[in-house]
């Protein structure tokens, strides 16, 4: 067996959690490592340029961050089972569900942990402590932990806009997606077939860590659906074999619930970041990196309004499923247009978005 991959992770953390899925089902080995204080704050930062979970160090000592870009490295050096479909149409969709189970969901993420904090903070606090602070002293490492809770309450809600009065038109949206994810998963083992897919790894992020480990959501929002919390259980521990996605680039009709938030919801919501950006941008210089929550943006939900900051980051993810979208070949182009067509998807192609790159947990403008 060839030598591991060193996974700097931990089980609280939403998007370790799609890292760790995406590692089994490919069969790559790794070894699991819970960063010390040192190492997330320190060395994690040095190699990376910001202090974040999950990062992938290659056996031979190349750092990865961010999960979008470290599957896609991990894709080309393991070519087996590709999670990216090979046809146009699942494909476009899979990298959509990936972006919206990565951003979109976050407000929900938030607020299943942290608004139920009483039944949910316990298992919290002794995964970061056992985590962050092994060997320290327990009323210490307490201590931190909710000194950092206290940040996280006072900084990250209001920038997702959960708050006591908003809170009740998301958990309308959260009962009408988690109800059809569950319809899904009964007729399909995986969005797009019985292969899991970037779009599934996407989900899984809010769905693991935030929803489906944490006490309250999983007693009151995952385990009551039954096929969604198969769903769940099967991302974490893959079955053996393959599987396949769907022939003839069909999409299962139990999709569409998901993607009219797609693209009735999120769509929406990234040209209205976009046009946040825009208004600020001569502020910035190229090559700059962005803050990492700006101005406000403003979209239906369920059948309401929602209100939160523009995370610059997320229109760089959207970036890069325009620009899938723009290296197809023109046959290609041409079936992922008409399909967007025939579900009102199009206005996703003609986001206004500022060129950007990646630089650590943050967006830059381009330097072109
Ligand atoms: N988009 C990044 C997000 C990584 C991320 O936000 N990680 C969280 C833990 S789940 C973190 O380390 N946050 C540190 C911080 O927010 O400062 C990815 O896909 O890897």
């Amino acid at each position: 067996m060839s030598k591991p991959y060193t996974f700097y992770g931990a089980d609280l953390s939403l998007y370790s959690g799609k890292l760790r899925a995406y590692l089994r089902f490919k069969r790559i080995p790794y070894v699991e490592v819970a960063p010390n204080f040192y190492t997330f704050n320190v060395t994690i930062k040095r190699h990376t340029g910001d202090a974040v979970i999950p990062v992938l160090v290659s056996p031979e000592g190349s750092w990865m961050q961010d999960t979008s870009d470290i599957i896609e490295a991990m894709e080309a050096r393991f070519p087996n089972a590709p999670v990216v479909p090979p046809t146009p149409v699942q494909a476009f969709a899979a990298r959509l569900f990936e972006l919206w189970g990565d951003e979109f969901w976050l407000p929900t993420a938030m607020h299943a942990r942290w608004s139920h904090q009483e039944e949910n903070y316990p298992l919290f606090e002794r995964d970061a402590t056992q985590s962050f602070f092994p060997g320290w002293p327990l009323w210490i490492s307490r201590l931190i932990v909710k000194q950092g809770l206290a940040k996280m309450l006072a900084e990250f809600l209001p920038v997702l806009g959960v708050n006591r009065d908003s809170a009740p038109l998301l958990d309308k949206w959260i009962a009408q997606q988690l109800d059809a994810l569950d319809a899904h998963f009964a007729v399909q083992p995986f969005l797009f077939g019985s292969r899991p897919s970037l779009g599934d790894y996407g989900m899984i992020g809010p769905l693991y860590a935030h929803l489906g480990r944490d006490p309250w959501p999983l007693r009151n929002l995952i385990e009551p659906r039954k096929h969604l919390h198969a769903w769940v259980q099967r991302m974490i521990n893959p079955p053996a074999g393959e599987g396949e996605f769907l022939p003839d680039d069909r999409l299962a009709q139990t999709l569409t619930p998901m993607l009219r938030s797609i693209f009735d919801e999120m769509t929406p919501f990234l040209a209205s970041g976009a046009g946040e950006l825009r208004r600020v941008i001569k502020n910035f210089k190229p090559g700059e990196r962005l803050p990492r929550f700006m101005g406000q943006t403003e979209y239906p939900l369920a059948g309401g309004r929602w209100r939160q900051k523009l995370l610059p980051y997320t229109l760089w993810m959207a970036q890069r499923v325009v620009d899938s979208y723009r290296s197809l070949p023109e046959a290609d182009a041409a079936k992922v247009k008409a399909w967007l067509g025939t579900i009102g998807g199009l206005p996703i192609l003609e986001l206004d978005l500022p060129r950007l790159r990646r630089a650590g947990l943050r967006a830059a403008l381009a330097e072109d």
